[in-house]
């Protein structure tokens, strides 16, 4: 982020940041912060809601309202802020443990009510702060400090989730395409309804370290590789698409929102 960016948006003093060396998390947050500069989202009109993790100490570090809450139960005071002031950008910061592993049912829940809310999971594949678990986005196979011989489970996609449950819009972009994932979070940012970032990054400390990605910059090549457009996707043949993702927007509508519904409902019980 530009200097002038850091001086608006995070806390005095807050540096250096907990992250170890070669996470994204500092990626993620850069991005974010320039995609709300370009949308004016001030202290005034924006509520950071983050969740427990490495990744949801990110609130520690703004000068924007902020709630740090409980692990995996962020969208549920984020659901809260949103439905008492639906004037506020209410942007909900989780990883992946926290968001759709302990979260799960709450991330089903607010995307089929399509509450206007942006959530934006960085899936590091693994629990990152509580030493590199296995978590519902961890691949199938791969090791991790509780699947030593490989995890035995199927991951799950995050984003084909939030389609299912109804979320107006998905995007997936990664910490290595940082400038396409600054222009998804701010289309993302300024849509009505559920919004989902999922950002793939690396957690060299963990993930890395036990899946032969030792160095950061391995685990950077690896989603400069791994992570393809749609359309790129489209013509690897079945074993060829084992590892590799779609990156870019996936969904894009307009529902009415949960606020927007509940006032017609409320206007019509009102007799009005
Ligand atoms: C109810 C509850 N269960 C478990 C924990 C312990 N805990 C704190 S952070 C964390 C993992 C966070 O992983 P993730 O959400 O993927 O974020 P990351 O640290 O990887 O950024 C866990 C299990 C907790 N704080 N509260
Ligand atoms: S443990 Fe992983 S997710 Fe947490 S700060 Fe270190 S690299 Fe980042």
């Amino acid at each position: 982020m530009t200097h002038a960016t850091g001086l608006k948006y995070l806390k005095n003093g807050c540096l250096p940041l907990m992250w170890c060396p070669g996470c994204g998390h500092g990626i993620t947050l850069g991005n974010m912060l320039r995609a709300f500069e370009e949308l004016d989202f001030t202290n005034e009109n924006t509520v950071v809601v983050t969740g427990i993790g490495c990744w949801g100490k990110s609130d520690d570090y703004l000068v924007t309202n902020a709630l740090h809450t409980t692990h995996g139960r962020a969208l549920a005071f984020a659901t809260g802020v949103k439905a008492y002031n639906p004037k506020l950008n209410v942007v909900v910061l989780m990883g992946d443990g926290d968001g759709v592993t302990i979260g799960g049912n709450h991330f089903i829940h607010a995307a089929r009510r399509n509450i206007d809310l942006t959530a934006i999971i960085v899936n590091n594949y693994n629990y990152g702060m509580t030493g590199g678990q296995a978590s519902a986005t961890t691949p199938s196979d791969s090791r991790t400090s509780t699947t030593v011989y490989g995890n035995p489970e199927r991951e799950l996609d995050v984003c084909a989730l939030a389609e299912a449950a109804g979320a107006n819009y998905v995007a997936r972009g990664t910490v290595y395409h940082g400038w396409d994932l600054k222009n998804l979070m701010k289309e993302g940012l300024s849509r009505k309804g559920f919004s989902l970032i999922e950002v793939v990054s690396p957690c060299p400390t963990h993930f890395g370290r036990n899946n032969n990605m030792k160095v950061a910059v391995k685990m950077l090549n690896w989603l400069k590789e791994k992570g393809v457009t749609k359309e790129k996707y489209a013509q690897l043949t079945d074993p060829q698409k084992d590892g590799y993702f779609v990156i870019g927007k996936l969904v894009d509508k307009d529902a009415p929102d949960f606020n927007t519904r509940y006032e017609e409902i409320r206007a019509r019980a009102m007799g009005s």
